[in-house]
């Protein structure tokens, strides 16, 4: 009986574990990101940027930010691969579309893969954070500029939206975008949808 209840109990005092979904073209720095993730929560460091290999899958990272454990997900943004990324979208708190802010020829591509993830009926009412990464690039897009052309402020559905420059070789602007996040996503509903959905299972 005792273990019964002292098991409720940690359950009750358990805090939820927020899903991140980071996704994006090829090359625009996701994998870049998780590994500075890891660099900036935990004891032990992520790999350097030039250790970095393509996706071919799926990544992790756990830690916790702001007292509130996280669970970050990197899927591969190949062209082939990027039907993978709606298996996600279900279990995910927010979305984090990452572009490569220095190549402007593919920020059209970018946008079309973005507004395909956003037409899924299964992110509904997820916090979108948009990364222009890569700032530490001569000529790379502004958030302003790329909010621009993905038509970010735009959208038809109420979600929360940001577009912010980071650099996830060097960490710059990622603390704020975490931050961003952790804030957007326990104002939403999705913590309250995704319970919801799991206790329908
Ligand atoms: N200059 C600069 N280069 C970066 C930055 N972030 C990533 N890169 C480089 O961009 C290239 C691609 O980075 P990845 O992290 O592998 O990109 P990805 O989005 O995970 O790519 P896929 O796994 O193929 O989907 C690598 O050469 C990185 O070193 C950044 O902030 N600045
Ligand atoms: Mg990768």
């Amino acid at each position: 009986m005792f273990s019964l209840l002292s098991g409720c109990f940690e359950f009750m005092l358990r805090k939820e574990e927020l899903h991140i979904l980071i996704v994006g073209l090829d090359k625009a720095g996701k994998t870049t990101l998780l590994e500075r993730l890891k660099t900036l929560y935990t004891d032990v460091p992520g790999l350097e940027a030039d250790k970095v290999l393509p996706t071919v899958g799926l990544n992790l990272a756990h830690f916790e930010a702001l007292g509130t454990p996280l669970l970050c997900w990197d899927v591969g943004g190949a062209s082939g691969l990027r039907g993978i990324w709606s298996k996600y979208y279900g279990e995910c708190h927010a979305l984090v579309f990452v572009v490569d802010a220095a190549d402007r020829q593919r920020l059209e591509e970018a946008k079309l893969a973005l507004d395909r993830a956003l037409g899924d009926r299964d992110l509904y009412g997820a916090p979108l954070l948009v990364l222009a990464n890569k700032h530490d690039c001569e000529g790379a897009a502004s958030p302003a500029e790329v909010a621009e052309v993905f038509g970010v402020g735009k959208l038809p559905d109420a979600r929360a939206c940001s577009v912010q420059a980071v650099t996830a070789r060097t960490g710059e602007g990622v603390k704020p975008a975490v931050q961003w996040l952790v804030e957007h996503i326990k104002k939403s509903q999705r913590p309250e949808l995704i319970r919801r959905r799991m206790l329908a299972q």
